[in-house]
């Protein structure tokens, strides 16, 4: 179902098209397994993204990325900055959510016993910590109390750590992975 071959050919033929459809309620596929409405492609992945700038809480936008597919879609996991940074130039070109914010799937495992310590992504892979905006993640007052354990792209194109109390945007990824009910315990 998840043939990379297939999917590479979405990518090149994908490119440069911006398109921003709304959420379908349906659950239907096209030949990449992925859903209609997500009809972004990148660079620097095989996924494919649908971005939202309606402002909503992070449990919301979690629960309608799930919802778009039977498996496979999330709100984003950012694997690298290659994607961190495509993934940017998009956004730039859309109708900015509050305070220029999207959520995306990293989240802070419980019980971390620091700043730095214990992110991963809505599918259970490691976060690479280049990823971070200067002087994040800060879990707000830069001692580590389980303040911010949620994460968003910023208008600077990197990452900040946010508390998921309030409403932004997000970006939601179709990869074929499963969340991970680790990284799901975390979201509210
Ligand atoms: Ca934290
Ligand atoms: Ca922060």
């Amino acid at each position: 179902m998840w043939r990379r071959s297939s999917a590479l050919c979405l990518v090149l033929a994908g490119c440069g098209r911006f398109a921003f459809a709304p959420v379908d309620d349906a659950v239907v596929t096209d030949s990449s397994g992925c859903p209609p409405t997500y009809d972004i492609s990148l660079p620097s992945s095989t996924s494919r993204y649908r971005v939202s700038s309606e402002d909503r809480l992070v449990s919301v936008h979690h629960e309608i990325c799930k919802a778009d597919s039977n498996t496979g879609t999330h709100l984003v996991a950012v694997n690298n900055l290659a994607e961190l940074d495509d993934l940017d130039l998009v956004l730039q070109r859309v109708a900015p959510p509050a305070m220029g914010r999207f959520y995306v799937g990293v989240v802070q495992q419980p019980g971390a016993s620091s700043l730095a310590t214990g992110w991963i992504d809505i599918t259970g892979l490691t976060l690479d910590p280049l990823l971070w905006n200067v002087g994040e993640p800060d879990d707000l007052d830069g001692t580590e109390n389980a303040l911010e354990q949620l994460a968003v792209i910023n208008p600077s194109g990197r990452l900040l750590d946010v508390s998921g109390t309030a409403s932004y945007g997000a970006v939601c990824e179709c990869d074929g992975l499963p969340v991970s009910a680790i990284a799901e315990q975390v979201i509210p």
